[in-house]
């Protein structure tokens, strides 16, 4: 179960996230309301939801999930890929956030990189995306904090997607969603699989938070297939976040 979340404001220069989709620019406005409402989703799960303020200077900030890994041990702050957001990690309201509730903070290290959208939490166990984000040496470094602390990762190789998490979630009870380049990966043999379509496949970017999936609005086979499995389902807007290839995962961390 998750007791808390971390999340951050969008900020007004969200237009200027850094994007590979066609999809046109986010409108400012519109992203608040739709994170409003991903709050109010949270806030439903019984979760305690820390709102950060917004950095202006940072376009693609609310994506807290990637300058953060929160384990059940330790808070691991990441050393981003994309040049942009690197100072992301480093940001002292974050920072002093995770502090108050971890008493241990690792962190990433130069030469590595990581963005935690690569990492994907099995119980004890983590999978680690090798992006154009995430380095082999970051996950490394990433590999030898979690063992540390008892905790236990691996790589896995990415080839198309931006992030790990992009076309994979972990719905808890081995209920694997896995879209595009993961459906045939012997490594995600053992779960339970979901397939997501490739007309849906941002879909696959839900959440699990204690018993209820957060899923995209406007991806009904996705919604189904979750329904199907006895999960509450609760439906956010992200259509802003997508415009800069963000999704339900990206805008929080959950421990
Ligand atoms: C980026 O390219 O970094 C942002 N525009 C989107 C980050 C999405 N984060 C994630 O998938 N964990």
């Amino acid at each position: 179960m998750f007791k808390n979340v971390i999340v951050r404001v969008p900020s007004a220069t969200i237009s200027e996230g850094i994007t590979s989709a066609h999809e046109g620019k986010p409108i400012y406005t519109k992203a608040l309301m739709q994170h409003e409402n991903y709050v109010s989703a949270l806030t439903k799960t019984g979760v305690n939801v820390t709102v950060l303020e917004p950095h202006d200077e940072f376009p693609d900030s609310c994506f807290v999930e990637d300058v953060a890994l929160c384990t059940s041990k330790c808070a691991i702050i990441t050393r981003p890929g994309a040049l942009s957001r690197r100072k992301e990690a480093a940001l002292p309201d974050m920072l002093e956030a995770l502090k108050g509730f971890y008493e241990h903070i690792e962190y990433i290290k130069d030469p590595g990189t990581v963005e935690a959208g690569d990492i994907m939490m099995v119980g004890d166990h983590f999978y680690i995306g090798l992006s154009a984000r995430t380095n082999q040496a970051g996950a490394d470094q990433m590999i030898s904090i979690l063992e540390k602390y008892g905790l236990s990762g691996q790589v896995v190789p990415l080839k198309k997607v931006l992030h790990l998490k992009t076309g994979l979630a972990y719905l808890e009870n081995n209920n694997l969603l896995v879209a595009g380049e993961f459906k045939d990966d012997p490594e995600f043999a053992k779960f339970n699989k979901i397939e997501i379509d490739e007309d849906e496949a941002y879909g696959a970017n839900c959440i699990w938070v204690n018993g209820y999936v957060l899923v995209p609005a406007g991806y009904p086979k996705v919604q189904k297939k979750i329904e199907d499995l006895g999960y509450k389902v609760l439906v956010v807007d992200t259509s802003e976040f997508r415009k800069i290839d963000g999704g339900l995962s990206c805008l929080s961390l959950r421990f």
